[in-house]
């Protein structure tokens, strides 16, 4: 059944017959040498990829032959020492890789040739992804090395299999089978992520149980880790400040107090003991209720920094989440991650990153860029994006989250003039750190499809892809993956891409539009709920960011208001501060805008709104029928699914419109324009 099991990795045989003969040849002899666990994987892979693709059952030689395919480093593989590939070489680092049609000794051979055998794995996939999305084999020259260095999932799986977020079933790790019985999903999870660069993952909830760094369960994540090492996987834990309490039977978790280190001390040094190569912690501290430093009147940098001076002997890192925000003070809360974190900048240890959500609020459909971003040049700070689509229409909309992760990619922060994109902050390259990352909240869980609705597998894909490469477009890496998880016919690529492309937008449109956010609903966070009041914090509640009254709609977060703005640079606060250059898409984010305003379209605010809403529900209409235009040519189950999630989309896009219009109508009190479908 073509259930989704097997994501964008289905090597079925390549239909187009002239490419197919064109493979065949330049692909008849693999000679892989060495058998290492990374190169095992390599060979594996081939094998299984190319019988697949290539119709025969191909066989990897490890005795150098006269032509075909070639993989390895120049360690490894005599052939690949013999041509003397060390000055290309020399410009794809660590993980990169050569993928080349390369002539020696008269004879032709295509390479896949790389500093380390993990390079060559993603040498590997990367060719596989050429024959699966059919381009040619010729005159090969591709030079590819990831411009971010840590490219990692983090899973908020709890203990118990409840995923925080998650929309997609229990968790893939079933603790209570591990460590002896070994799932095949979790090869086939490596396999995924590993084909898209991914090499690193935190298992647990950032909410963090610290059971999980009790003997019991660090033999589970041994044999987790053990799983993943060969295709270049790092296994990281969340790390749960008050652990020394818990599992210590310390009075204290104060992160000074001399028995709190040695207790981190001994414990890292413990998990180390199981895991030779473990990556490090994430933490999230003093940040909706989880203990922290503050605890003890501490920053959040002796916090981070006790936990790295333990980790540093042992090459771990610590990724210290930025996500914080207290109801006790009286600020927007927008302001409070740069409030407390941007002091800190040039106090933190060099195997501490800070952890960075792409927006200042909460991983809203739209959000501006988050204001740390440029604001702490001395600190590396690592990209936090949210894959599970908490706000997004969860499990069953669709929405292609490619095109909001390069929004947000694609600012400026100005922090060094012109050109200091939120990317080059995050690669690193703006001010030279070392170390660099992007972490994506994994909207994966144990449905046989691994992400509930079929399209969720994109944003996964999407998000690795971007990790590798920020600068990739939105476009391209749907294409590839439509080609490899549906089709390569252009009658149904052109459309889907078409869908996917659209489809973020349109959930903007039914949700938030024009900058309103927050508006959803209690606790669940899945329907409208732009009412939500007296809840026992303000910023939880709806009312606090949309401001509507009669007057008009919209948070004022300018000098007038809680001058979040003034949070961002000089050029940024001048674009964004006047709302007549401001941008219509995050408008009401920064301004409270009166209801008779007049628009770019010549419409009132009011009326806008109304049409932005509508639309939304229009655009989701234009998808089902693109969708149902398909049928007979997707697979059967696959089309149903989609079709039956697009139905639920388009009843809830409506449920969003509706409530979010006539709630608004209390303050607008001004009609809905005629022409505009009525709310039901
Ligand atoms: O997005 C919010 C979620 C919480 C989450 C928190 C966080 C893990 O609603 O469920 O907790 O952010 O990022 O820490």
């Amino acid at each position: 059944a073509e259930d989704g099991y097997r994501l964008w990795q289905r090597y079925d045989l390549i239909q187009n017959k002239d490419l197919l003969k064109q493979y065949r040849k330049a692909l008849e002899d693999v000679t892989v040498q060495g058998s290492s666990p990374t190169l095992t994987v390599v060979k594996d892979e081939l094998q299984m990829g190319l019988s697949g693709l290539l119709g025969f059952k191909v066989t990897v030689s490890d005795k150098a032959t006269k032509r075909g395919l070639v993989a390895g480093t120049p360690e490894t593989s005599s052939l690949i020492k013999e041509m003397g590939l060390e000055q290309k070489l020399n410009e794809v680092g660590q993980e990169g890789f050569l993928l080349l049609s390369q002539k020696h000794k008269g004879k032709d051979y295509t390479v896949i040739a790389a500093n380390s055998e993990k390079g060559v794995m993603y040498g590997t996939f990367h060719l596989l992804k050429l024959l699966q999305t059919q381009q040619s084999l010729k005159d090969l020259n591709v030079s590819n090395s990831p411009k971010t260095k840590l490219r990692i999932l983090n899973h908020w799986d709890n203990l118990d299999r409840t995923v925080e977020r998650g929309y997609a079933g229990f968790s893939i790790w079933d603790w209570h089978k591990l460590p002896d019985y070994i799932d095949h999903r979790y090869i086939d999870y490596a396999r995924a992520n590993a084909s898209i660069g991914i090499n690193g993952t935190v298992l647990t909830n950032v909410n963090a149980n610290s059971l999980v760094l009790t003997p019991e369960y660090l033999k589970k994540v041994k044999a987790l880790a053990d799983v993943f090492r060969p295709y270049g996987i790092k296994v990281y834990l969340t790390a749960r400040f008050s652990s020394p309490i818990e599992l210590g039977k310390l009075k204290t978790a104060d992160p000074l107090n001399p028995e709190v280190k040695a207790w981190w001390k001994n414990k890292v040094n413990e998990i180390y003991t199981y895991i030779p190569d473990f990556g490090g912690f994430t933490v999230k501290a003093n940040s909706e209720g989880q203990p922290g430093p503050q605890n003890y009147n501490r920053s959040h940098a002796d916090g981070a920094n006790m936990m790295a001076e333990v980790l540093a002997p042992k090459g771990g890192i610590v990724m210290w989440r930025a996500f914080v925000y207290d109801n006790n003070v009286p600020d927007d809360r927008h302001k409070q991650a740069y409030t407390e974190f941007k002091p800190l900048d040039g106090t933190f240890q060099g195997n501490v990153m800070v952890q960075v959500k792409n927006g200042a609020i909460d991983f809203q459909p739209r959000e501006p860029f988050h204001p740390l971003f440029g604001a702490m040049p001395k600190t590396p700070l690592m990209m936090e994006f949210q894959i599970t689509q908490e706000y997004l229409g969860q499990g069953t909309h669709l929405a292609y989250l490619a095109p909001m992760f390069k929004e947000t990619l694609e600012s400026d922060t100005y922090a060094k003039g012109n050109g200091s994109t939120v990317a080059k902050v995050v690669d690193g390259s703006l001010n030279n750190h070392a170390i660099s990352g992007m972490a994506g909240v994994a909207n994966i869980g144990n449905d046989i499809n691994w992400t509930s609705h079929p399209f969720g597998q994109a944003n996964w894909y999407a998000f690795g892809r971007l990790a590798w490469d920020h600068a990739l477009t939105s476009e391209d890496i749907a294409d590839e993956w439509i080609k490899m998880t549906f089709s390569n016919s252009p009658a149904q690529v052109a459309p889907i891409k078409k869908m996917m492309m659209g489809s973020r937008e349109a959930v903007v449109n039914y949700m938030t539009p024009m900058g309103l956010h927050h508006l959803m609903g209690w606790s669940h966070h899945y329907g409208p709920g732009p009412w939500i009041k007296d809840k026992p914090r303000a910023d939880w509640t709806s009312v606090y960011y949309h401001r509507a009254d009669e007057k008009g709609i919209g948070f004022d977060r300018t000098k007038t208001g809680s001058n979040a703005l003034s949070q961002y640079a000089p050029e940024v606060q001048a674009l964004w501060g006047n709302p007549t250059t401001c941008p219509e898409e995050v408008l009401l984010w920064f301004h409270h805008v009166a209801w008779d305003a007049k628009t770019k379209s010549g419409r009132t605010l009011w009326d806008e709104l109304c049409y932005r809403y509508s639309g939304g529900v229009d655009s989701v209409r234009t998808m089902q029928k693109t969708w149902n235009a398909l049928e007979g040519q997707v697979d059967k189950e696959r089309h149903q699914q989609v079709k039956q999630y697009l139905a639920i989309q388009e009843k809830d896009a409506r449920w969003w419109r509706d409530a979010c219009l006539l709630y608004f109508q209390t303050f607008s009190k001004r009609p809905i324009p005629q022409e505009l479908e009525k709310p039901q």
